[in-house]
């Protein structure tokens, strides 16, 4: 479901680039990154750096998050990372793929221990560079969230509107988003401890955050404001839920 309305439209205009970034990652689409583009250091689903780029660019999403909720007036606003994925989404899961999380866990916990960071993110979200058939987490969550969240609450429902968990575009504005990344981000800085790097999930500002990490939300350096190519984009392949396979 959306996220409450304060938060929903404070953070709307700092995610606005999410779906551009997304799109610009399909190997289909090279012209929008590189040099002179909005994503300049931005590599493709099916180039190496891609998983590595997926866990950065998202820790700085909760990073600006956690800074909006702590900086828009209005009722506090609760934010707990998922632990993993709650049970009304494990047992869909279950049901349709039984065993597939517990597999799915098992190799994220080896690959905070043995693999790269780009091989972790490949994983998990999945880009085109991991082939494990237990690999995609992350996309099956967001497409199957979107489905069970039509089923239950119904289409065209007014809080799912501009919230819907299977468009890049949308899902920044839907609370579970913010549950499942948070719980990637959670894996992500154990890979980090583990690999003797400096873990920083502390608030960022908008207004001072994008350094690099294969583009940032909006303020890129010197193409600061322009609305980068909208190209759109069918995801449906991407986010599907898990029982549609
Ligand atoms: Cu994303």
């Amino acid at each position: 479901m959306r996220l409450p309305d304060h938060i929903y439209n404070a953070l709307k205009p700092l995610f606005a680039q999410h779906a551009d970034w997304h799109v610009a990652r399909m190997p289909e689409h090279p012209h929008l990154r590189g040099p002179g583009t909005h994503f300049p250091d931005l590599q493709g689903l099916n180039q190496a750096g891609s998983g590595d780029q997926f866990l950065r660019f998202h820790r700085e999403m909760v990073r600006i998050f956690k800074w909006v909720l702590a900086n828009t007036p209005g009722p506090a606003y609760p934010y707990t990372p998922w632990p993993r994925l709650p049970d009304w989404v494990a047992n869909l899961f279950e049901s349709s793929r039984p065993g597939f999380l517990a597999e799915a866990y098992q190799e994220t916990n080896r690959l905070v221990i043995e693999g790269t960071a780009d091989e972790l993110g490949n994983f998990i979200e999945a880009t085109r560079l991991s082939s494990h058939p237990v690999r995609g987490i992350h996309n099956r969550t967001h497409g199957t969230v979107a489905a069970y969240e039509r089923q239950t609450f119904g289409v065209s429902n007014p809080l799912l509107v501009d919230a819907q968990m299977d468009s890049s575009r949308t899902a920044p504005h839907n609370e579970h988003f913010w549950g499942l990344h948070g719980w990637i981000d959670e894996v992500f800085a154990e890979w980090q401890r583990l690999h003797d790097e400096i873990v920083d999930q502390s608030p960022l500002d908008p207004a001072l955050g994008g350094h690099g990490h294969g583009g940032h939300p909006h303020h890129e350096v010197g193409v600061v404001n322009q609305p980068a190519a909208s190209v759109s984009v069918d995801e449906s392949k991407i986010f599907k839920p898990i029982w549609e396979e």
